[in-house]
């Protein structure tokens, strides 16, 4: 039997599932359903990271033991994954005992074979990313929280394995998709690739997987959590079990962790005498506006928000069928709405309800007997024969939405073949005919649903139950002539965008700007309390100020034209508002990490502040 291992990231612990985590697994989900469906042993993996600074950061500023923080944090990943209806067949914590025993092993393993190595390090690191950066990284403003370190570390071999890495790359085009991302990699390489350092000091970070040569250093988060995909499938436990599955399918991943899946992993298979993974896949991310939806960003969206809204079936088909694999796409709940009403409320939902309305009216609620063999009627079974391929074909190569648009353009057809057909006049002159166009288009429906089923299992399941046909395989044929359909609530009632509007304030007349924003648009930008901690002008620019910010927990540097209204020394202490969500920006060589507001006019300037006893630093503003 084919088996298909498809593995997600395992997700940072550092705070709740936001929608792009969201993402990442329904559409494993979706892939690995359509996969079972065609008889495979399917492997499904997702889990979390739970070691690294990331982690000890986010339990320290709670004031809790990592391991606590963690295990608080999984149920929360373990509760979105139920509400989305995930049925994966294993959920990794990289604090799990399995997980330690094999990383160590392939710690040891590398170490003896001389691919790791001591040495002393002189660099600048970056605590977001957890790593050393060079020199030109750091002045390309991308990088927080730099600081200079000299230290004795572990350095694993990986630039030994740059030409292999290349030839296998280029031997096998599918190892890396989509092509561009291929060649993304490719261009990495032209560069020499240097060593990795492998180890973190217990004296910075202890929050990690013990070397197993060294107990003075845990080992970097990477190196860790990248080892989780084989210790799922039971690496040096289970070799059966490793066997059957490993090498994986695919990784799917976003594009922000190409290279470690890319370069670090295989490299550190390779050397590990492990076989590579058949493919990596990096999809692209959900944008808020111009800018990632990201949790430092906040400008995510919370999954379970929208479910209780608007139900799990129409946001799984959301996300699946507007991102095209590979690229970007912009989160709105104007298309949102869009979507839904378009093509699950009016092309879905509307052919159900039309199909089973008539059926009840002419037909007393049962299927007819037999199929509609007119030449309307015979392009509406071909085309359904052939949707199937045509669908299954895009699965395989990762179209997911192209797979979905495909099935929906078949429900668009039998629409229009219904409006042709017209089988409520011709019941009253030809009832035969009329029963033969309804057979057919219900037959049509069957398998439209059963090709959504992975996208929405929960309400393809209502086609399905209405036509007696649960079950029922994507073979054209599989409905049962003479089974009286049960009833069905409304597939997907139309969202009314109207009732969705707040109601004008001014006593009923309508004042409307024609600069008006929608309610999400003024949440995307987030808004916060900031006290402001130091204060200079900046030499070489004299409208400028350049101000050390605190914002709850954290530190941040604004550059701000305000020098010509205020003195330096005037504004410490100042409680100001900042927009903390806006892309960090370089002002005069200077990185400013937000904006502060003011009201001005003309030549005056007044910065907003805010004073009151409950006022404190971090505050967001409404
Ligand atoms: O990177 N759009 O974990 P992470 C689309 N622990 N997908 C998004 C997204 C967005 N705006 N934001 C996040 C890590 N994702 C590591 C992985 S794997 C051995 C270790 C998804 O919590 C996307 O899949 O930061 C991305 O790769 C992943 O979340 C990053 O999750």
């Amino acid at each position: 039997m084919n088996t298909f291992y498809l593995t997600t990231p395992i997700y940072y612990v550092n705070d709740k599932p936001h929608i792009g985590h969201a993402y990442t697994t329904i559409l494993a989900d979706v892939l690995t359903r359509f996969h079972r469906k065609t008889g495979e042993d399917v492997f499904f993996l997702t889990g979390l990271d739970e070691h690294g600074q990331k982690v000890q950061q986010a339990a320290e500023n709670r004031g809790v033991d990592p391991i606590d923080h963690c295990d608080e944090m999984a149920p929360r990943f373990l509760e979105l994954w139920e509400k989305l209806h995930i049925q994966n067949d294993d959920f990794i914590r990289t604090t799990e005992k399995r997980h330690v025993a094999v990383v160590q092993k392939i710690l040891q393993d590398v170490f003896d074979s001389g691919d790791i190595y001591e040495d002393e390090y002189e660099g600048l690191y970056s605590i977001s990313e957890e790593r050393f950066i060079t020199e030109k990284e750091a002045e390309s403003g991308d990088f927080r929280d730099i600081k200079k370190i000299k230290e004795k570390n572990y350095f694993f071999k990986m630039s030994q394995y740059q030409q292999p890495l290349v030839d296998h790359i280029n031997k096998n085009p599918k190892f890396i998709q989509p092509e561009h991302r291929k060649n993304e990699v490719l261009g990495f390489l032209k560069k020499p690739l240097g060593d990795l350092c492998i180890s973190r000091p217990k004296s910075r970070l202890n929050w990690g997987i013990e070397l197993p040569f060294d107990s003075n250093y845990v080992t970097y988060v990477w190196f860790d959590a990248l080892i989780n995909y084989i210790t799922a499938v039971g690496y040096n436990v289970d070799e059966d079990g490793f066997n059957k599955y490993w090498p994986a399918n695919y990784h799917l991943i976003g594009k922000d962790i190409l290279t470690t899946h890319s370069v670090y992993w295989p490299t550190m298979l390779m050397s590990a005498k492990i076989p590579l993974p058949l493919g990596i896949f990096a999809h692209g991310w959900w944008l808020s506006g111009e800018s990632k939806m990201s949790k430092s960003l906040g400008n995510v969206v919370d999954p379970l928000g929208l479910i209780e809204e608007y139900g799990v079936d129409p946001v799984r088909y959301y996300l699946m069928r507007e991102m095209v694999l590979g690229q970007d796409a912009n989160f709105t709940m104007e298309s949102f709405i869009k979507r839904y009403n378009s093509d699950l409320a009016n092309d879905f939902g509307n052919l159900l309800s039309r199909v089973s309305n008539l059926l009840k009216k002419f037909f007393d609620g049962k299927i007819p007997r037999d199929e509609d063999d007119s030449p309307e009627g015979i392009v509406i079974k071909e085309n359904g024969i052939k949707v199937v391929s045509d669908v299954w074909n895009h699965i395989e190569s990762m179209r997911v939405s192209e797979a979905i648009e495909t099935t929906l353009q078949y429900i668009r057809s039998v629409n229009k073949y219904m409006e042709t057909m017209a089988p409520w006049k011709l019941a009253k002159s030809d009832k035969d005919a009329a029963g033969k166009v309804l057979f057919t288009a219900a037959e049509a429906l069957r398998i439209s649903a059963v090709l959504l089923a992975p996208v929405m299992p929960n309400r393809t399941q209502i086609v399905l139950e209405t036509f007696n046909a649960a079950g029922s395989s994507l073979e054209w044929g599989g409905l049962t002539p003479g089974k009286s359909l049960n009833k069905h609530d409304a597939l997907f009632p139309r969202i009314d965008v109207k009732k969705l509007e707040k109601p004008s304030q001014s006593n009923g007349k309508k004042t409307e700007p024609n600069n008006v924003i929608t309610f999400d648009e003024f949440q995307n930008v987030e808004l916060k309390t900031a006290k402001v901690l130091e204060a200079e002008k900046v030499d070489s620019a004299d409208k400028l100020l350049k101000l050390q910010v605190e914002v709850g927990d954290e530190k941040r540097q604004l550059v701000a034209g305000i020098a010509k209204f205020y003195k330096p020394e005037e504004l410490v202490g100042k409680m100001i508002v900042v927009v903390t969500n806006l892309k960090p920006a370089t002002i005069f060589g200077l990185e400013s990490y937000g904006m502060l507001l003011a009201a001005k006019k003309g030549k005056d300037l007044t910065l907003i502040t805010i004073d009151g006893e409950k006022v404190k630093s971090g505050m967001k503003i409404y």
